[in-house]
């Protein structure tokens, strides 16, 4: 061997004894990583395998195919994941129930005669969508039925049904969203008797707000109720945002001072107000959503939105509710809780109705995903389809 090729093949069996040496090593990784790691395990002292992971790991029997078919033909229901809106069609069950019946008779076809508009008229009575209401959306009905032939067919009678309730609600607003400042934070204000759901929506507010990348506070402006500004405080721990509170019986003027201070300070996108829905007298709670808003409005353009929380539940009484606070405070929107549990859900035609003021949010249960937009004609196409 010449002496220049000897450096050569010393690196040459060098470098196959490194090999060698490496070999088993990586023969074991790819079996660890084959067994899930069970090789790779630290080998401890003989502890039994729980009986699900006993099982031999891999099957060695063919599955036969009919059993593959069968699970095949399994069908899967996919729960939702969590931070999925939930759909209005599927949690107004109760209220959709009081148009089934309405259905099924207009569906025995024929022409549209007395007995029908009876049955629409029931139909929407039982909805809780109110004698005045109920009134004028038959006749508009009637005026539909009247322009498509005076003989239209029953089972027209959806149709007619869902363009009025569409376009009833759409004449009241077409932009439902909640508004934002142009600069500086953003105020929206909570008002609405007790336990309507106010505190709840507040949070189910904040966390769209939070998920579309907006920075936002919530003012515990409810000192009145005992461990109000906990819940509160208990809800914006879970989402990750600001909270300004005061004692407990002290002046919510001064929460909300704080809150607009802290918001310019820490340039906030949105403040969310929740507010006391019981007071001594129904005077002072009044009065006392004016002094609020004045205070909000010492930042010019800040207060977008006074919006006013009604339990679809209560029905025709949540219109009583309505008056006594639109009297005192303008309400630029309504947000109709618990539209989930109830069949009285057609008080929403009745509250724009009368307020022309938009429903722009509903709650649709008690999680904080439980908020949607309420959209006329997804509304509308629910109750009759
Ligand atoms: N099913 C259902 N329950 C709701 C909804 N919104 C709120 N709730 C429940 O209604 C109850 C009252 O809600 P709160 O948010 O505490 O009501 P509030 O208006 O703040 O009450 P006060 O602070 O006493 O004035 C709670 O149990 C909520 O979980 C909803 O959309 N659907
Ligand atoms: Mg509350």
């Amino acid at each position: 061997m010449s002496e220049s090729l000897a450096p050569i093949v010393l690196i040459g069996i060098f470098v196959l004894a490194a090999f060698l040496l490496v070999l088993p090593r990586i023969v074991r990784s790819r079996e660890a990583s084959r067994d899930g790691g069970a090789t790779a395990a630290p080998s401890r002292p003989s502890t039994p395998p729980p009986l699900a992971e006993a099982a031999p790991a891999a099957a060695t029997t063919e599955v036969p195919p009919e059993l593959v078919e069968e699970i095949e033909s399994i069908e899967v229901v996919e729960e939702a994941p969590p931070d999925e809106p939930p759909r209005l069609r599927d949690r107004i069950g109760k209220t959709r129930a009081s148009f089934a019946g309405l259905l099924g008779v207009l569906r025995r076809g024929g022409k549209i005669d007395a007995a029908a508009w009876d049955e629409l008229e029931e139909a929407l009575l039982l909805a809780d969508v109110g004698m005045t209401t109920t009134q004028s959306v038959v006749d508009g009905v009637k005026a539909r039925a009247a322009a498509a032939g005076a003989d239209a067919d029953a089972d027209a009678l959806p149709d007619l049904l869902r363009a009025e309730i569409t376009e009833r609600l759409e004449a009241t607003a077409t932009d439902r969203s909640l508004h934002h400042a142009a600069e500086g934070p953003t105020v929206w204000l909570m008002v609405g008797v007790n336990g309507v759901g106010k505190t709840t929506t507040t949070a189910k507010i904040a966390k769209r707000e939070i998920a579309d990348g907006n920075k936002v506070l919530l003012a515990a402006a409810d000192t009145f109720r005992a461990a109000a500004a906990d819940q509160l405080a208990k809800w914006a721990d879970r989402l990750g945002c600001a909270l300004v509170r005061g004692q407990d019986g002290g002046d919510p003027g001064a929460v909300v001072f704080d809150a607009m201070d802290a918001a310019t300070a820490r340039r906030t996108d949105v403040v969310i107000v929740d507010t006391a829905g019981r007071l001594h007298t129904k005077v002072n709670l009044m009065r006392e959503l004016e002094k609020l808003k004045r205070i909000v409005e010492r930042t010019p353009g800040a207060l977008q939105e006074v919006l006013l929380v009604l339990d679809a539940s209560t029905g025709q009484n949540g219109l009583t509710q309505a008056r006594e606070f639109a009297g005192a405070v303008d309400i630029t929107g309504v947000v109709l809780t618990k539209l989930d549990g109830t069949a009285k859900g057609g008080v929403v035609l009745a509250i724009e109705d009368e307020f022309q003021v938009p429903v722009k949010l509903v709650g649709l249960g008690e999680g904080a995903d439980d908020l949607v937009p309420f959209d006329p004609a997804e509304f509308a196409a629910a109750l009759v389809e």
